[in-house]
């Protein structure tokens, strides 16, 4: 049985808005609708593209605006559940952001800390940003870097998977949240496998389904959202990482079918979103 929340405030999505490229914003906000997530929206950019793959995108600043919302959010009396904090593009940005985080407290607080992948830094991030991004994180109950990023927040060399290795990244991870912090790492390979570690009473727990060829530009941000309803929905931190890796899955399952269009452009999710509305995937472990 589904357990409702009660309506008890917004869900704060601050991530980028990139005009091509199914990723962050443009993602978040379906998954999320599905699950019946009450938002506030706050484009912490808004791109004529993502970054990857299509040049140099034309990038509109927001964090003027992003602080005269907030302003008027609070003239307004919104009231804040969580947030969910993704790409934010400038050191402005992340100052804006952390003080929201300072100011409200919320105890509902998931930070993907969206910086690299695949080795490497993603266009125009600067090591400062990396140093805010840590600031941001003391201030997070869940966080879920990729591996890539978990490396470089924790100063870790990319190395051989193995669970000497994962167990040592998610403890020093967790040093970097709030304190009974969640950590949950994606991106882990292992015996053509893909899918993500976290700790379950201490031990490490895998969730892991066949590995698709070839990188999927905006899967990161499928997961985070998709983690974020399911936790709001009151799912156990294990249950709501499972269910949202299975439904990542199916969303790059149904974007690798579609062979002829560039990957550049993101997550298909026509598929997953059905299956959201029709509450279908609870069926596997509620
Ligand atoms: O999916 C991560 C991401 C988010 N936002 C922007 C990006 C990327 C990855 O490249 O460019 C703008």
């Amino acid at each position: 049985m589904m357990t409702y929340i009660k309506d008890n405030g917004q869900v704060l999505v601050a991530e980028d808005l990139s005009g091509i490229g199914n990723l962050s914003l443009t993602v978040a906000i379906p998954i999320l609708q599905a699950q019946g997530v009450p938002l506030a929206l706050l484009p912490t950019s808004v791109l004529s593209t993502q970054t990857e793959g299509f040049g140099q995108a034309v990038t509109l600043e927001t964090s003027t605006w992003m602080e005269e919302s907030f302003n008027h959010w609070n003239a307004a009396e919104i009231n804040f559940a969580g947030a969910l904090i993704g790409y934010l593009g400038s050191v402005e940005v992340q100052h804006k952001i952390l003080q929201f985080l300072q100011k409200k407290a919320l105890a509902f607080c998931i930070i993907d800390p969206v910086f690299a992948d695949q080795g490497a830094l993603y266009p125009n991030i600067t090591d400062e940003q990396i140093i805010h991004t840590k600031e941001l994180l003391q201030y997070a109950n869940v966080i879920t870097p990729n591996l890539t990023e978990a490396c470089f927040l924790t100063g870790m060399k990319l190395r051989e998977n193995s669970a000497d290795f994962h167990f040592e990244l998610l403890t020093k991870l967790n040093r970097l949240t709030k304190s009974g912090g969640q950590i949950v790492i994606t991106g882990i390979s292992q015996n053509n496998q893909r899918g993500c570690v976290w700790l379950e009473n201490g031990h490490l727990t895998y969730c892991m389904y066949p590995e698709l060829t070839g990188h999927f530009y905006g899967s990161g941000d499928t997961f985070s959202a998709l983690l974020t309803g399911y936790l709001w929905k009151k799912y156990s931190f294990g249950n709501a990482v499972k269910c949202a890796t299975k439904l990542t899955y199916q969303a790059l399952q149904q974007t690798e079918r579609h062979k002829e269009r560039p990957r550049k452009y993101g997550v298909i999710l026509t598929n997953i979103l059905s299956l959201l509305s029709e509450r279908k995937e609870e069926e596997f472990y509620e």
